[in-house]
């Protein structure tokens, strides 16, 4: 393990709890998680692709081409988890629920669901005092009054510093009007959000031979960041971080694509007539690239120097944050209790954008989120 003033923290890693499984299991329509006989592992089923593939395979295991991803242990063991900070000498996790975290759970059943989940969070972090903490997770399609008392509820949980939530917010994405007060309740407690990808593009885009010739590399790889992308663009254009200047968010996959294409969203605001006569254009609007620097955080998940180098660049060395993407993406050709590429690639990406042992590859592998997320134990 690192030393104290070297810590290394994982602030993108998810776990399903048990009642998240349960649930999962409960399914028959994505997102859900399913056994098929002589298959060795559940396989986790959420993207649309995958259903359609579940659709036709129906229960014939035989074939090699299973939809979706292995249930491992690395899902829901917090003894794995463990291990794999060990193994990769991560201090400290910040887990979160992956997607679609609970934004398909009927309304009525949405608000407990969150408690037991967050609790479930809440119980694995205080067995490993100092080395978990959590984003939790917001009962998204509950009413309103149940969604902001589970705002209070997580503020009081001690390993709690944010939540995660998708783009798809209320069901109207990040611009509706009507999730003002759930980010003014967020802000006004100190909670973070970090901000996931799951819904990504229209599947029509990645056109007829994706989902048999591709696997999930369309979706993953360019639905994903272009999604997160454009939720904050549609949050910065309708104005929510004026709104709620104190909000703070925690972009995954290093902001998408919002650092590489922060200039060319100014130059369409600039350059569009309507928004212009409007006055919003006026002087003392903030610009994309303060918002990325003032209110905005970005995980450095993005496997190579290149993309690194650009979130540096938009955000700041003191606002990019360490992660792995864990349990997602397992090592293919090797033991999955060794190295994981996730690790090894994000790590190195830091080491070549900023230098091995510098003050600002500390900063990103750890130091930032100590300070940032407020990782001590007290
Ligand atoms: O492999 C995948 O589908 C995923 C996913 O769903 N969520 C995530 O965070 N990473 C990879």
């Amino acid at each position: 393990m690192s030393t104290s003033s070297s810590r290394v923290v994982d602030v993108h890693t998810h776990m399903y709890p048990p009642r998240y499984v349960e649930l999962l299991e409960s399914r028959d329509t994505i997102p859900l998680i399913r056994k098929f006989p002589g298959a060795e592992d559940p396989r986790y089923i959420i993207l649309p692709a995958e259903a359609e593939s579940l659709k036709n395979i129906g229960d014939d295991a035989s074939s090699s081409h299973l939809p979706g991803r292995p249930v491992t242990s690395h899902y829901s063991s917090l003894k794995q988890k463990i291990h794999f900070m060990d193994t990769h000498k991560i201090d400290i996790s910040v887990i979160s629920l992956a997607n679609p975290w609970l934004d398909f759970v009927a309304s009525e059943e949405a608000g407990e669901t969150a408690k037991t989940v967050n609790q479930e969070f809440s119980s694995m972090c205080a067995e490993y005092p100092g080395r978990l903490f959590f984003f939790a997770t917001l009962p998204l399609t509950a009413p309103t009054d149940v969604l902001l008392s589970s705002i209070e509820n997580v503020k009081n949980l001690k390993y709690c510093r944010g939540v995660i939530l998708g783009t798809s917010g209320l069901g109207k994405g990040l611009d509706d009007p009507n999730l003002l007060p759930v980010f003014k309740a967020l802000a006004a407690n100190n909670l973070l959000i970090f901000l996931h990808p799951h819904y990504g593009l229209p599947s029509e885009v990645w056109g007829p031979r994706a989902t048999e010739e591709y696997g999930h590399v369309l979706p993953l790889a360019l639905g994903f960041p272009l999604e997160t992308t454009i939720a904050v663009a549609r949050m910065y254009l309708a104005g929510v971080f004026e709104q709620v200047p104190s909000l703070r968010m925690l972009l995954a996959h290093s902001g998408g694509t919002l650092p590489f294409l922060a200039g060319r969203i100014e130059s369409c605001i600039v350059h569009d007539g309507h928004l212009v006569r409007e006055g919003k254009v006026g002087p003392g609007r903030r610009t994309i690239w303060e918002i990325l620097k003032e209110q905005v955080y970005l995980d450095a998940v993005i496997y190579s120097e290149v993309g690194l180098k650009a979130a540096i660049e938009a955000s700041g060395v003191d606002r990019l944050m360490f992660g792995t993407d864990h349990p997602f993406f397992p090592p293919l050709g090797s033991d999955e209790q060794g190295v994981w590429e996730s690790m090894s690639w994000n790590r190195e990406a830091v080491e070549k954008a900023l230098g091995v042992g510098s003050e600002g590859m500390e900063r990103v592998m750890g130091g930032n989120a100590v300070e940032i997320l407020r990782l001590r134990e007290d």
